[in-house]
């Protein structure tokens, strides 16, 4: 590897994909076991990047995911989607069963102290198609107008995993039963969270949007209002200009700094077998830019006995 492209501490190679978002690192082999310089190396591409994108990781199976996991963080099992059998935190995604991230989320937003990080591997790749797609939060923060900035830091909006199934079950090539089996297990217990629409990031104090597929609507302003807001800040977030998209190859690891991205998984390779496996990093709860922490409304409340307050 020459001097020139070990542009970092760890001697891997760190190759951005866009100016602002997203890097493909090589010359890593990703384990439980990486060295300080590795690991210090890691963290600032993942702080500089948001989305670091490793191929060839085949040799990672669901323990070496874990390792690798406890290595970067605190792993963080899913609230309501149980574990896949035999693992500690590996939260599977298979196509045939309904697990397809259709919609442009950032990971379990709907708890207050939502991931810091992901770390997700492919293990079943469709012929083509089911491309994965990030949204850099930072990047579209900065690139709102000053008008815009000062708006949305005043803004907050509530967040929850409760959402009509049904309605999401229209997608191409998903049967209504596989779907309906996935959203009744996912919001079987409803979390409730109201979050500034902009976070200061603990680490660096960038600012970053926050929002998302289960940002439901914007406090203290009319439906109306608040459909129209969600929509233009929601699409702010997903221009072209502030994602990167990636290709899968099976054995490749992706790993995305969760505060600062948003992502979505192409749903276009219909009935063909996909299949991915998460683990998620404990987070913090977010703070905005006058200083407020983010609110629990309900935490795991049972399907049908909200405080009928929040409904
Ligand atoms: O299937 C994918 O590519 C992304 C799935 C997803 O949203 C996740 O693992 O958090
Ligand atoms: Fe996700």
């Amino acid at each position: 590897m020459s001097e020139q492209k070990a542009n970092n501490e760890s001697g891997w190679e760190i190759l951005p994909i866009t100016p602002n978002t997203g890097a493909e690192v090589r010359g890593a082999k990703l384990t439980g076991e990486l060295s300080e310089e590795e690991l210090a190396g890691l963290r600032d591409a993942l702080a500089k990047h948001k989305v670091l994108f490793f191929r060839g990781q085949g040799h990672l199976d669901d323990e070496g995911q874990e390792a690798l996991a406890a290595l970067l963080g605190q792993p963080f099992a899913h609230p309501t989607v149980p574990v896949k059998d035999g693992s500690g935190y590996i939260l599977e995604l298979d196509s045939h069963h309904g697990g397809r991230a259709d919609q442009w989320h950032t990971d379990v937003t709907f708890v207050d102290a939502y991931p810091s990080a992901s770390i997700l591997r492919s293990v079943v790749v469709p012929e083509a198609g089911g491309d994965t797609i990030w949204a850099n939060t930072v990047a579209a923060y900065e690139s709102l107008s000053q008008e815009l900035k000062g708006l949305a830091e005043r803004l907050w909006a509530l967040h929850s995993n409760d959402f009509d199934y049904a309605v999401a079950a229209e997608r191409k090539g998903v049967p209504l039963e596989e779907e309906r089996n996935y959203r009744q297990v996912f919001a079987s217990t409803v979390y409730e969270t109201e979050h500034p629409l902009v976070r200061v990031l603990p680490d660096t104090g960038e600012k970053a949007l926050l929002l998302g597929s289960f940002a439901k609507r914007i406090l203290n302003a009319s439906s109306s209002a608040s459909g129209h807001l969600l929509q233009l800040f929601q699409e702010h977030i997903v221009r072209l200009n502030h994602t990167v998209r990636w290709r899968w190859a099976e054995g490749d690891v992706v790993i995305w700094d969760n505060r600062a991205t948003q992502h979505v998984a192409v749903n276009d390779y219909g009935g063909q077998h996909r299949v991915v496996r998460r683990v998620t990093l404990a987070g913090d709860v977010p703070v905005s830019v006058q200083g407020e922490r983010s609110r629990t409304r309900n935490a795991g409340a049972p399907k049908g006995q909200l405080d009928p307050a929040s409904a």
